[in-house]
């Protein structure tokens, strides 16, 4: 059912209010440097506002944001997620047989990488991941002075993820400039979504040659995906496809996920303190950074009618821009929004995003971000930033480039 009605009738009749026009661009360097203001702006202007720049709506509250994207029938996923129109412009790749899909295709797609990515595959690979967190962070108190971005947000998703996946060591530098590309295109065609799909051309190959079944081992998650083609579930064409998603999804967004937790652990030395007296806070302490820095930032839906959301009409065939980061923000939700709480009651939070689209990966996400921060908890004291912190500039994702750090010993 649709939180949101069709327009019974027009404008004044109805008494709707006009849509503020905003000239925020939201997919500018001044942005991504401080977006904080801009989504306040965004909030509190109205439940619906209008950039002009891209010409699309967008919603920044709570409530709407979840409204969204509890409503697919309404606001549908197969016009793309991001700003292209799949129904007026060529995608720059195929379409994503899950995420850029409705119900019914969505439904059969999703039930497959739902099981592959299961609470039971998550305890086949629990033990592997946590051996591997702790001696990750043996080795960098060993160094004291490292980069936390290079050599622990990235380093360890990609010590445990490909492994997962099955693939093979070879050409894996490939992994994290092909999700680059796949978040920068969501945005709109600035330079940042040009000039990467410009250089796409050698990571898309990697990418779908790996996908391929026998390039995948026995044992890992793309395995697992082509397994379900013998039982009839999908066939042999969607596979390395359904292979894709995962490689598209599963690393770039546990890299910025894990960085957003060590930035606020070393900004926040007092959560650090706590999360250290009790390691069993650490499952809560990431999805909190999840909530906190929202890796994924923003996504978009097209309209399948004309609909009226909060009192505004909007028509069939738009774009609606949801700010994840700043509905997980709203003080109209969140008490102290802006403070990071690891002991705070985090669910309903749209980091993963909601609903039937709702991140399939969230419990692999969780799973490197707990086992990370529980070695964290136990073996170290203090975090110390060392050096410039340099932002990574990305349409969709939000991270840094650089976290120059020192760790003391616990
Ligand atoms: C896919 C939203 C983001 C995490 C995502 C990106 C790509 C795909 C799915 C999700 O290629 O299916």
């Amino acid at each position: 059912m649709s939180a949101f009605s069709s327009p019974a009738s027009t404008g004044a009749a109805a008494g709707r209010a006009a849509m503020p026009h905003l000239d925020i661009d939201p997919f500018a360097i001044d942005f991504f440097d401080d977006p904080y203001p801009a989504h306040e702006k965004l909030r509190e202007s109205a439940a619906v506002v209008y950039l002009d720049k891209w010409r699309v709506h967008g919603v920044a509250r709570y409530a709407e944001v979840h409204g969204v994207l509890n409503d697919p029938l309404t606001f549908c996923s197969s016009r793309g997620v991001g700003l292209s129109d799949f129904k007026t412009e060529k995608p720059w790749r195929p379409p994503s047989l899950i995420l850029e899909a409705d119900p019914p295709a969505h439904t059969r797609t999703r039930a497959v990488l739902s099981k592959v990515l299961s609470p039971a595959a998550m305890k086949r690979i629990r033990d592997h991941f946590a051996a591997v967190a702790d001696a990750k962070i043996d080795e960098l108190l060993q160094r004291k002075s490292f980069d936390a971005i290079a050599d622990l947000a990235e380093a360890y998703p990609l010590s445990v993820f490909p492994d997962a996946m099955g693939l093979k060591p070879e050409g894996r530098e490939n992994l994290l400039p092909y999700a680059g590309v796949v978040f920068n295109a969501f945005g709109p065609p600035n330079e940042l979504r040009q000039t990467a799909i410009e250089r796409s051309a050698p990571h898309q190959a990697y990418v779908a040659e790996q996908c391929q079944r026998h390039n995948l081992a026995p044992g890992g998650f793309g395995a697992a995906v082509h397994a379900f083609v013998d039982g009839g579930e999908i066939n042999g064409s969607e596979a390395p496809l359904l292979v894709r998603s995962l490689l598209s999804a599963g690393l770039d967004t546990t890299v910025n996920g894990i960085g957003a937790a060590i930035y606020c652990l070393a900004r926040f030395p007092d959560e650090l303190a706590r999360l250290r007296r009790d390691p069993s806070l650490a499952r809560n302490a990431f999805e909190e950074a999840v909530r906190f820095e929202s890796p994924v930032q923003t996504f978009f839906r097209t309209t399948t009618r004309e609909v009226e959301v909060s009192g505004f009409r909007i028509g069939e065939g738009e774009k609606i821009l949801m700010f994840l980061g700043a509905a997980n923000r709203d003080p109209r939700r969140w008490a102290d929004p802006d403070r990071y709480d690891i002991t705070r009651k985090t669910s309903g939070h749209v980091g993963f995003g909601a609903g039937i689209h709702m991140c399939v990966g969230q419990l692999v996400a969780r799973l490197e971000g707990e086992v990370l921060l529980s070695a964290l908890a136990r073996k170290v004291a203090a975090i110390e930033i060392t050096g410039c912190v340099k932002r990574r500039y990305n349409n969709t994702l939000r991270g840094l480039e650089s976290l120059p750090v020192t760790l003391t010993p616990a």
